[in-house]
């Protein structure tokens, strides 16, 4: 009889294990919003991850605490700041000794698994299998690894790390236990290498132009004008593909060439100069990046399919994000590290049915730093040995937004002397208004979002703004005791690099 009642309760137990919710996490690397039609793109169509959005939420305020791509996914491992959790730049080493969300669900019972881009040096810690690129993988035939070793696995990276996620969901798990799966894209991070079925897309179109596209830059700092990301200057012959990419099979590379060599005939036949030849590396650059959307969306289509056909859907929370925003052609850029609007949101979109309400739009100012709490809390963990910084979105998701929700946010960038020579910056952001600190340059900016949503005119210098620029100052100051962030000592030691002259931009990334 004993063993009987025990069984029962074990069987019972068994079953309520089960119903928790699957936890399905598709990112992206540098994906920016304009670059979703949910978001209103009027560049391209993403149809799939549209469909999240209008079965789920769409949040037109997720901003991101420190915007390049080692930091973002430390802070969501972690669900700390990047001064607490040691990863403030893409040169660090993530520390996988610390607590981190994946480890507090497979204490509870998940099945944790991660695919595709890692970029955190250390190996991955508290998945059960994870199978990820080196560094920041190639877009062709990536080298993975795993417990096992590396591989290279044939094929297009997006393609690839689906398959992966798919043969995982149908074959690999243990389909008695709820899973935490991580499915991260490499794309669309530079150099934009579009896939096999892509080569072409967009070529009888023009792409428009951002508002700000030729932007001069005054009105604000020396921080925005001293900056190597733009459009005109600061692509290469391989982001432009005036070269062949290198590691394609031959037959990837007959594909290529077949799509790439008429228009790279066309183009130096052309003997495009100024701004007629920015207009040219703009089109060549977008059209590039959102033909790498593109298979990435074709690839979530595929993964939703799936979980329609498998019944996993119903009991599946899937959520849409990137690292981080990205510029595509606003202010004459591309790339990302500002607390300027492109760079500080990002795209996040979430489906869970039962929950969510279909087709809702919400404007909370909510973040990446609210994810690894937000997993924690739909997977039913309350224990969270050390404090996370963030708070969990499930009350977000179900329309109860507490009252106290945040109202301001605090951002971070310390990525300096680095990549595009763009100066360490702090600061907050309002409903209204966006003062920054580029504090080695003890230079500020106070931008008024509603008269200035492209933010071209600082304010902080104005008057009118004087009694602005104290409250903010005041609330920037509290945030900074509340997050516990030391100030910044590291020494700066060498000057902005200089814009490289055109001449001497082909060939290097
Ligand atoms: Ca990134």
């Amino acid at each position: 009889m004993k063993l009987y009642t025990l069984l029962l309760t074990l069987a019972l137990a068994g079953t309520a294990f089960a119903k928790r919710p699957n936890i399905l996490f598709i990112f992206t690397d540098d994906h920016g919003y304009q670059a979703i039609s949910a978001y209103g793109s009027n560049r391209n169509k993403t149809p799939n991850i549209d469909r999240i959005a209008s079965e789920g939420v769409r949040f037109e305020n997720c901003f991101v605490t420190n915007s390049i791509c080692g930091p973002s996914r430390a802070v969501i491992l972690t669900g700390k700041h990047s001064h607490i959790n040691g990863f403030m730049t893409n040169g660090n080493r993530f520390n996988g000794e610390q607590q981190t969300f994946p480890k507090l669900l497979q204490k509870k019972g998940y099945q944790t698994a991660i695919f595709g881009k890692w970029h955190l040096k250390s190996d991955p810690t508290g998945f059960d299998i994870w199978k990820v690129l080196l560094g920041q993988g190639p877009y062709y035939n990536p080298p993975m690894k795993s417990v096992e070793g590396t591989k290279k696995i044939e094929g297009y990276t997006t393609d690839i790390i689906t398959d992966l996620s798919l043969e995982w969901l149908k074959e690999g798990r243990d389909k008695d236990k709820p899973f935490m799966l991580m499915c991260q894209h490499k794309a669309p991070h530079r150099n934009w290498q579009p896939g096999p079925d892509h080569l072409n897309l967009y070529d009888d179109i023009e792409m428009p132009y951002p508002e700000t596209f030729w932007d001069d830059y005054k009105g604000r700092t020396i921080a925005a004008s001293t900056q190597a990301m733009t459009v005109a200057n600061h692509l290469s012959a391989n982001d432009l593909k005036l070269n062949q990419p290198r590691n394609l099979t031959s037959a990837q590379l007959q594909t290529w060439n077949a799509a790439y060599e008429p228009k790279n005939k066309a183009f130096k036949e052309a003997k495009l100069e100024g701004k007629e030849r920015i207009k040219w590396q703009y089109q060549r650059y977008v059209k590039d990046y959102l033909r790498c959307v593109a298979s990435v969306d074709d690839n979530i289509g595929r993964i939703l399919k799936y979980l329609d056909q498998s019944g996993l859907a119903e009991n599946t929370v899937v959520i849409y994000s990137s690292d981080q925003g990205w510029y595509l052609g606003e202010h004459g850029w591309y790339d990302k590290r500002w607390m300027y609007e492109e760079s500080f949101k990002t795209p996040l979109v979430a489906r869970w049915p039962g929950k969510i309400k279909p087709g809702t739009v919400n404007r909370d100012f909510v973040s990446n730093l609210d994810f690894a709490q937000t997993f924690l809390d739909i997977a039913g963990v309350k224990e969270i040995p050390e404090p996370m910084q963030g708070r969990s979105l499930v009350p977000v998701f179900e329309g109860n937004t507490p009252e106290d929700w945040r109202k301001n946010f605090y951002y971070h960038y310390y990525e300096f002397p680095g990549a595009h020579s763009v100066r360490r910056h702090y600061g907050i952001r309002t409903e209204k208004y966006k003062l920054i600190h580029f504090y080695n340059v003890k230079a500020w900016e106070l931008f008024d979002l509603q008269k200035d949503p492209n933010e071209l005119n600082s304010v902080y210098a104005d008057e009118k703004y004087a009694g602005t620029v104290k409250s903010l100052k005041e609330e920037l100051t509290k945030l900074r005791t509340l997050y516990k962030v030391p100030e910044d000592t590291r020494p700066v030691k060498r000057a902005p690099k200089k814009p490289r002259p055109k001449k001497q931009q082909n060939n290097k990334k």
